[in-house]
């Protein structure tokens, strides 16, 4: 029994060397030490020695017992310290790396460009109005003057979405809207998306963006017209630029003007970007045609008011030298990074 309990504990010293994981451990702690381990059965089978030997193989086995706890304890301590030893070395953070930037968002050009226009004309007391991309014959056209037979109604020019139903051409329609639910004085903008069927290229999309303009009050005239668009055009500008008034025609003005603004480029000497003119259009306005003003409620005898309309997507690729107005709708992130 003597060499039984000397075999044993060699063999489980040698076997606790060779343990890696605290699975193994316990594993061998049951296997010896649990209920119906080695040493207990060990324990169990004194019964059959003589009575004499009894209390000396008892002191013993209980010796081994404390013996392998002891040396099951010491292994479980260096296991833990070389597992956290392996976890440290292989969870190592360089502190001195350089982070990894996080890509922040920005403003499109043209919401950059709309924000200074909407910072201008705020200043002069006008308010921001929205209103429906689909639209009505009536908003978009009937209510403007824009008579049956002019070209904006051809098919060929409009999107029809069903009779009568149609993606706006001009912001317009949101502003005819307003004049039947507001009385004057009325001072708004009206920036948003309009839709026209144009053969796309450079200087052309089917989408574009308005940013248009209505002043309606008694006593509205033209000096109105030209001072409110020469101070736009000297905040866009500068205050150095000159400010040209040439006539025009649009249904819903009458008189109509288009503005010119001496070529930023060139200072108005001529160059490529002003086809050698030294003028570069910006916008086109006029007094509000009594028959629009009448049309959407408003007596014409009682009050006047002008109105205006400017390409935002002509005015940002311009400010910007954007050489292709297609760049503004692809979406293309090497090209937002830059603003
Ligand atoms: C109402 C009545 C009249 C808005 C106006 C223009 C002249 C104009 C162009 C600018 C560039 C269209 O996007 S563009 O091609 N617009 O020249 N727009 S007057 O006139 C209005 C607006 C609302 C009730």
């Amino acid at each position: 029994m003597k060499e039984k309990l000397e075999a044993l504990r060699v063999k489980a010293l040698g076997e606790l060397e060779t343990l890696e994981t605290p699975k193994e451990l316990e594993e061998f702690r049951v296997r010896l030490l649990g209920k119906k381990g080695e040493v207990t059965e060990l324990l169990r089978g004194m019964g059959a020695l003589p009575a004499e030997e009894r209390p000396k193989m008892g002191q013993l086995i209980n010796q081994l017992r404390s013996e392998l706890e002891a040396a099951l304890s010491e292994r479980e301590k260096n296991i833990t310290t070389l597992l956290k030893e392996k976890r440290l070395k292989e969870e190592t953070l360089d502190v001195t790396l350089p982070g990894t930037k996080k890509k922040e968002g920005g403003l499109h050009p043209l919401n950059i460009v709309l924000n200074d226009l909407i910072d201008i004309f705020q200043s002069m007391g006008f308010d921001v109005v929205d209103g429906p991309e689909v639209e009505t014959e009536h908003y978009c056209f009937e209510a403007l003057n824009v008579p049956k037979d002019h070209p904006a109604r051809d098919m060929q020019d409009t999107f029809y979405l069903a009779e009568n139903l149609l993606l706006r051409t001009q912001t317009s329609a949101a502003q005819a809207r307003t004049m039947e639910q507001r009385k004057p004085p009325i001072r708004m903008i009206c920036p948003g998306r309009v839709f026209r069927a144009d053969e796309v290229d450079a200087t052309h999309s089917p989408v574009f963006h308005q940013v248009e303009g209505l002043v309606v009050d008694k006593g509205i005239t033209l000096c109105d017209l030209k001072g409110v668009l020469e101070q736009f055009a000297h905040e866009i500008y500068g205050p150095e630029t000159q400010v040209k008034f040439r006539p025009s025609f649009f249904p819903f003005t009458e008189p109509s003007v288009e503005v010119d603004v001496t070529c930023s480029e060139c200072g108005g000497k001529g160059c490529r970007v002003c086809k050698g003119t030294g003028w570069i259009e910006i916008l086109g306005a006029g007094m509000v045609h009594p028959r629009v003003l009448a049309g959407c409620g408003i007596d014409p005898e009682e009050y006047t008011g002008f109105a205006f309309g400017i390409g935002l997507d002509r005015l940002t690729t311009t400010r910007y030298k954007i050489s292709d107005i297609r760049l503004l709708f692809e979406n293309d992130q090497r090209f937002l990074e830059q603003f």
